[in-house]
């Protein structure tokens, strides 16, 4: 535990230096490649940082978007996605999300629609990329057609990781998607939004306790009165 917190100031100051940080989760079930897709990408660079608090692999990646540094936390799971669903914290400020499913293993394809309900529930705006991993295996199956990314208006790529067969593609178009969320999307608003309903809420509460003290005053503005 307290190792843990250790190696958070270290992250924080690499975050310090970044124009702009962005996180990327991957879903789907066990075994589909998750994890050699993105070690797959990451290759030389990456240093993975095993949080077990949190039951997961943090890799992280420095690029450059447009000019800008961006810093890319591209979280992996531990093994929990077996309970076919994921602790809340995996998807809390998400800004994409790389699904994948086994072209060998139909219930892997199968599985996508629980997995995109569950992302939707808690992230329903974030971009997300489809993909159809271990092609290698069978390189037959790029001619069949899996609809469910087209159904749901999202990307959708034939991959392997163990080939690298647009693996490249898939990160960097994610990367990019992510920060166009970020900069464009209402969440930094609707902090700032709970913010203040927070604020006025805590000064209604203080007013209110003060009113039990005091006389009741005479409300200041009567609704509608504008
Ligand atoms: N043939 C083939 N096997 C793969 C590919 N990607 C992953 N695997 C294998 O599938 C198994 C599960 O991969 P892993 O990355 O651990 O899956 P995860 O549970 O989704 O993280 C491992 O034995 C991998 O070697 C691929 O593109 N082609
Ligand atoms: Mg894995």
């Amino acid at each position: 535990m307290a190792g843990d917190a250790g190696e958070l100031p270290e992250l924080d100051l690499e975050k310090y230096d970044a124009d702009e940080c962005v996180k990327i989760i991957c879903l789907g079930d066990s075994a589909v490649g998750k994890s050699k897709l993105m070690e797959r990408f990451l290759m030389d660079g990456y240093r993975p940082q095993q949080l077990s608090t949190y039951a997961l692999t943090l890799y992280k990646y420095t690029t450059t978007v447009n000019g800008k540094t961006i810093l890319v936390d591209f979280w992996d799971t531990a093994g929990q996605e077996r309970f076919q669903s994921m602790h809340p914290s995996y998807y809390h400020k998400a800004h994409a999300c790389i699904m994948v499913f086994d072209v060998q293993r139909k219930i892997t394809y199968r599985n996508m629609a629980n997995w995109y309900k569950e992302l939707r529930d808690y992230r329903p705006e974030i971009p997300c990329l489809v993909v159809a991993n271990k092609i290698d295996a069978d390189m037959k199956v790029t001619q069949r057609s899996f609809n469910f990314a087209k159904k749901q208006g999202l990307p959708f790529y034939f991959v392997s990781a163990a080939d690298g067969t647009n693996v490249v593609k898939v990160f960097k178009d994610a990367i990019h998607r992510a920060v166009n969320y970020k900069q464009n999307s209402s969440d930094f608003m609707d902090e700032v939004m709970r913010e203040l309903e927070n604020f006025e809420l805590e000064q209604r509460e203080g007013n209110s306790e003060r009113d039990e003290e005091e006389e009741e005053e005479e409300p200041k503005e009567k609704p509608g009165s504008a």
